[in-house]
């Protein structure tokens, strides 16, 4: 760690994590978000693997005691004594009139949707702490950890590549914005608008209470149709075949896709240590060549980024926004490609845009009609989303550049605190205060010397 620079922040950072700490999980944030996310938790693991392994471990097992019968890890596993009235939509909302044979027998209640799988890189990620320690109790704990989690994570990624992908393309299908973790991002404007929202039960919007202004959450017309989406899947009890016949929010989500593939190369790594059979790593090898093959058909040449695809329409979804670097995150084996898709990170239409605060990525291209620099996912700078890229950078070797990435966030995080999310022009913190997640990234980056 970088001693003297960035005085401090590693103990705030701790402390927003010990806060949050619930006995085994963590909120995403205390009061917006009073229960366990899904991909939240693994960033959170990430965050915890050097500073408490075990910690860590037991982050990814509790979450995993939510995971459905068929695999789906949910999007959210229920806080029983989070505050009344504190979250839209809260456990009640989720359960069909008639029940769900794959919902788990839980001690704890879980949404019925499901987010970006990044848990394989933490559990990696805690695997690798624990090898830095050495021998000894940690190390026996970190290997019945990942005998416990391994068939958990299997199930999980084979889950999201059958039943999310029948045709076999190597990309996953969400069925709700939500899943996609970027929930009102202009990715998905053109296929919520062809929703007709039915009737609905009058609601309250629990969550503007927590922010300063109504504009950083997603918008009224955007929550009704999240609702009817939900209302959809509890009709047809989650059934996956009556989802893919009748729902009408199917899109093929590129983000999704390239993260389910780099988790897969960690799954690999992992199944090597488990001494898992063979025919498991040749399932892996499969999906994630499939996975790349599936992310270099969504290539646009004109935008250079990779473009969702929505099945109902029929179409790719044009828009620039930072899941167009899906390949990067995946791991894109055409160089051409891959500068290609550098050039277009590093170009003015994102982070070199000369009015940012700091040179990072911001969720939507502010040259895009629809950016909005306030709007939740339509155009503030993400720690999560710069922590990805910065991961994949320096995976591929791009030193540098990932080297200015970390440099810049932690400049960010220094100045505006451990937010959401931050105002790209500005750098004013957005949404919530003490995020776990965003604490959790600064932890991994402050533990990192470049
Ligand atoms: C946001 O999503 C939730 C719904 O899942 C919400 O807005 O109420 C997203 O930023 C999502 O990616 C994140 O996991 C969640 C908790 O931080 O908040």
């Amino acid at each position: 760690m970088e001693a003297g620079v960035w005085d401090g922040m590693f103990d705030r950072a701790v402390g927003v994590l010990r806060r949050n700490d619930m006995g085994g999980w963590t909120r995403a944030a205390p009061n917006l978000y009073p229960h366990q996310w899904s991909w939240d938790s693994a960033f959170i693991a990430i965050g915890l693997a050097r500073v408490n392994p075990h910690r860590a471990a037991r982050e990814l097992i509790t979450l995993f005691s939510g995971q459905w019968a068929n695999g789906k890890v949910p999007h959210i596993v229920f806080n029983p004594h989070a505050p009344p009235r504190s979250y839209l939509l809260g456990p009640e909302h989720w359960a069909p009139a008639v029940p769900i044979p794959d919902a788990p027998a839980l001690p704890r209640q879980t949404s019925g949707l499901c987010q970006p799988a990044i848990h394989a890189i933490a559990a990696l990620r805690i695997l690798e702490a624990a090898d830095e320690v050495g021998s000894g109790e940690m190390a026996d704990g970190a290997r019945m950890f990942i005998r416990h989690l391994y068939p958990h994570l299997l199930s999980w990624h084979r889950y999201l590549l059958t039943e999310r992908d029948p045709e076999g393309s190597g990309l996953v299908t969400i069925y709700h914005p939500w899943e996609s973790g970027t929930d009102n991002s202009p990715r998905w404007d053109a296929a919520l608008e062809a929703v007709k929202v039915g009737e609905l039960a009058p609601y309250e919007r629990f969550d503007l209470q927590f922010v300063d202004e109504p504009s950083e959450r997603p918008a009224r017309e955007e929550y009704d149709r999240y609702l009817w989406l939900v209302e959809l899947l509890k009709k047809v009890s989650y059934n996956e075949a009556e989802i893919r016949r009748t729902h009408p929010f199917l899109v093929k989500d590129v983000l999704f896709s390239a993260i389910l593939i780099s988790a897969n190369e960690a799954l690999l790594e992992i199944a090597a240590r488990v001494g898992a059979p063979d025919e498991e790593r040749e399932e892996m090898e499969t999906w994630i060549s499939r996975g790349r093959q599936g992310l270099k058909g969504c290539y646009d040449p004109t935008f250079n980024l990779c473009l969702d695809y929505d099945l109902r329409a029929g179409e790719p979804v044009r828009v620039r926004t930072i899941a167009g670097f899906a390949p990067l995150i995946a791991g894109e084996p055409d160089r051409e490609r891959h500068d290609a898709l550098l050039d277009a990170l590093f170009s003015p239409a994102f982070v070199t845009d000369p009015g940012l605060r700091w040179p990072l990525p911001p969720s939507t291209s502010p040259k895009e009609p629809r950016f909005h620099p306030r709007a939740y996912w339509r155009g503030p700078v993400w720690p999560v989303i710069s922590w990805l890229l910065w991961h994949s950078l320096r995976r591929d070797g791009e030193k540098e550049r990932a080297a200015d990435l970390r440099h810049s966030s932690l400049e960010q995080l220094d100045v505006g605190g451990f937010a959401e999310y931050f105002e790209p022009f500005t750098g004013e913190p957005l949404g919530s205060d003490d995020q776990s997640w965003t604490a959790a990234v600064a932890l991994d980056w402050l533990l990192e010397d470049d």
